[in-house]
């Protein structure tokens, strides 16, 4: 998530590292390239003036260029001032009637369709029973994309065919909701390409007759500038209480992000990181700045590891962990979880100072590597599983053979298991503080360097590496170049 933005502060911030006292005019410098990091993520002007108007402010203070970190100091300037850009921000949906009606509009294609489907789901997460209303008249086949939502997601869809008028669609849904005990009514309204007087008078009309609850506008956070210009116009004509930016996951270079609610006034209700129906995070503004800064974003980690694992299972896991019980087999199991496409990516991302590895994840084959320790464990007897200690050379050519790997890989494997397992062990039972030292141990551990990884690799087999991973190389070399590059250029202006 804004790859750019935050290589651009991260490396803003590092050139002042180091340097142990700060001279007003290196600070100065360092401020510059701040200034010019969100103006290339594209964040709105008057934010980046007011924004750095108050780090300047604070950052040339005595009491920081006297400190003995001011490097250290401008980072929680920083942080400070864009929780306080993004913020503040309710996150509830103030769900306090019988029948609770939200409307989401916005332009065609933000994603309100799909967003109507995760707020479904995030609601059946919660225990709350949703009903979503198709009430984009526009487009024929809006109504079947909401009732293949509702039926993927097991949720009430209500549409109808015989009427034009999205009011009257509304309406009803909203009474047949009350007689069916339903608590959330989604309405999913049409959109247009532009903002037209057509539209806004269809969801003023909506909004008037209806009487929604929640209005919350879907904006496609990769348009930049446009998705707040069009945040400004919505909220001119229909009193928005959220905004809902999608499409984070892309490239989005963040400027929207970080302008929308200074320029509008209206708070980020929530963010859409993915198409998946999961892919809808409660939007913090704290937990952002601290992902903007490589600083990682723990609750959001909690979060989503409750999300994959549920409450039942993690405390049978962390009891097995706890009595030394984990065994391969509970190891491939919580794997195969982790590699749904895209996850680790993610929870890499919300974990400190993982930014690095992430990225390198990205352009990795991560899927192909997964796919290849889960077939080297399928390969293993129950018994190996339980107790990898007996796994002798004949055992291991027999597993590399099932699985179609060096023996070496098997190796590898059973290594990366006994160095994980004591750290998971740790990891269990203990609290928030516990659990962070833990993955700092994991970093420490060289098990996620990635350069050693592929030291190793390469001299375990001694083969030349495949097309793929060379790809991959040359890609990582690139980068460092290339950062190189800037920190030169950095060092010089
Ligand atoms: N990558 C990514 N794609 C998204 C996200 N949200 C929505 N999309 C995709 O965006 C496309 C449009 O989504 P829809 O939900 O149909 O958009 P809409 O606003 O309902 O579109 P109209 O009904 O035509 O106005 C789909 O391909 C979605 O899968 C997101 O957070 N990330
Ligand atoms: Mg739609």
């Amino acid at each position: 998530m804004f790859e750019s933005l935050q290589e651009g502060l991260q490396s803003a911030l590092k050139t002042l590292r180091g340097k142990g006292k700060l001279t007003e005019a290196n600070m100065r410098e360092g401020l510059k390239l701040v200034e010019q990091s969100l103006l290339e993520a594209d964040v709105s002007f008057p934010v980046v003036r007011e924004f750095m108007r108050e780090v300047t402010k604070k950052a040339l203070g005595q009491r920081v260029l006297n400190s003995l970190d001011p490097s250290q100091q401008l980072v929680g300037i920083v942080y400070d001032e864009l929780v306080r850009i993004l913020g503040p921000v309710d996150p509830s949906l103030h769900l306090t009637k019988d029948v609770n009606v939200l409307m989401m509009c916005g332009l065609q294609g933000s994603g309100k369709t799909t967003t109507c489907g995760k707020l479904a789901k995030l609601l059946l997460e919660e225990g709350v029973q949703p009903m979503l209303v198709a009430a984009d008249l526009q487009r024929p086949a809006a109504i079947d994309q909401l009732h293949v939502l509702g039926e993927q997601l097991g949720v009430p869809v209500y549409s109808r065919r015989d009427t034009k008028d999205p009011v009257t669609v509304c309406r009803d849904a909203v009474a047949q909701a009350r007689k069916d005990k339903v608590r959330v009514v989604i309405l999913d309204t049409a959109g247009r390409l532009a903002i037209d007087q057509e539209l806004m008078d269809e969801l003023s009309r909506i909004d008037r007759e209806v009487a929604p609850d929640q209005v919350y506008l879907v904006v496609d956070g990769m348009t930049g500038q446009d998705a707040v210009n069009s945040a400004k116009a919505f909220n001119d004509a229909l009193e928005l209480d959220g905004v809902i930016m999608t499409k984070l996951d892309g490239d989005a270079r963040g400027g929207a992000l970080l302008s929308v609610k200074f320029i509008t006034g209206v708070p980020i209700k929530f963010i859409g990181t993915g198409e998946q129906l999961t892919a809808l995070e409660q939007f913090y503004p704290d937990g952002m700045a601290s992902r903007i800064l490589g600083l990682g974003d723990i609750r959001q980690l909690v979060t989503e590891a409750r999300r994959i694992v549920d409450e039942k299972e993690q405390a049978k896991l962390e009891e097995k962990l706890r009595e030394g019980k984990f065994t391969l087999e509970d190891f491939k199991t919580q794997f195969q979880k982790l590699s749904q496409p895209g996850l680790m990516q993610k929870m890499l991302g919300l974990m400190p100072g993982m930014g690095e590895i992430q990225k390198l994840m990205a352009n990795e084959d991560s899927d192909g590597e997964m796919r290849r320790i889960i077939g080297i464990i399928d390969a293993m007897t129950p018994q190996e599983r339980a107790e990898p200690k007996i796994i002798d050379a004949s055992r291991r050519r027999r597993i590399a053979r099932g699985a179609g790997v060096e023996p070496q890989a098997v190796n590898e494997l059973i290594k990366q298991f006994e160095m994980i397992s004591p750290i998971m062990q740790q990891l269990a039972g203990k609290g928030l503080g516990g659990r962070l030292q833990a993955i700092r141990e994991l970093q420490q551990s060289g098990m996620f360097d990635p350069g050693a990884q592929l030291q190793v690799k390469k001299k375990g087999t001694g083969r030349r590496l495949s097309p793929k991973e060379r790809a991959k190389l040359k890609k990582m070399r690139e980068k460092e170049r290339r950062r190189k590059k800037r920190q030169q250029r950095q060092g010089k202006g």
